[in-house]
């Protein structure tokens, strides 16, 4: 058994939860916080038998799109509070998603 963590964007939630029902599969969604624009994205968790991450992956892959944002300040990413707010907003790609596998050592429902 595999433990899949997604990242994704807030767009493309609905619709990956969705698909993943759709397929008969499992998943819980987490409201999070990107580190680096530190705004809202969301995290997928799914335990998943080996057999089916490739399949599961697809539908990630296929569902969540990247994307370009435009953000005026990296409050944090830049140092101080002078780099707080910049003159031109900067365009950054956000997306599609970030998946994460690792194996399970156990599983169940108790
Ligand atoms: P954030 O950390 O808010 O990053 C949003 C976007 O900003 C990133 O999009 C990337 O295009 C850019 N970015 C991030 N760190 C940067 C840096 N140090 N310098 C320049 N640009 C930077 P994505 O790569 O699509 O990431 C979307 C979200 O996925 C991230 O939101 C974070 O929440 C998560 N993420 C991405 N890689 C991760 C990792 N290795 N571990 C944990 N979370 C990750």
């Amino acid at each position: 058994m595999k433990m899949i963590l997604a990242i994704v964007q807030e767009e493309d939630v609905r619709p990956l939860l969705d698909r993943l029902m759709a397929n008969g599969l499992r998943a819980t969604k987490m409201a999070s916080t990107g580190g680096f624009l530190r705004t809202g994205n969301y995290t997928i968790l799914m335990g998943a038998d080996d057999d089916q991450v490739a399949g599961i992956v697809e539908i990630i892959r296929t569902v969540c799109r990247r994307r370009k944002v435009f953000v005026s300040a990296f409050p944090y990413a830049l140092g101080g509070p002078e780099s707080a707010f910049m003159a031109q907003p900067v365009e950054v790609e956000v997306g599609g998603a970030h998946i994460f596998i690792w194996k399970v050592e156990h599983a169940g429902r108790y």
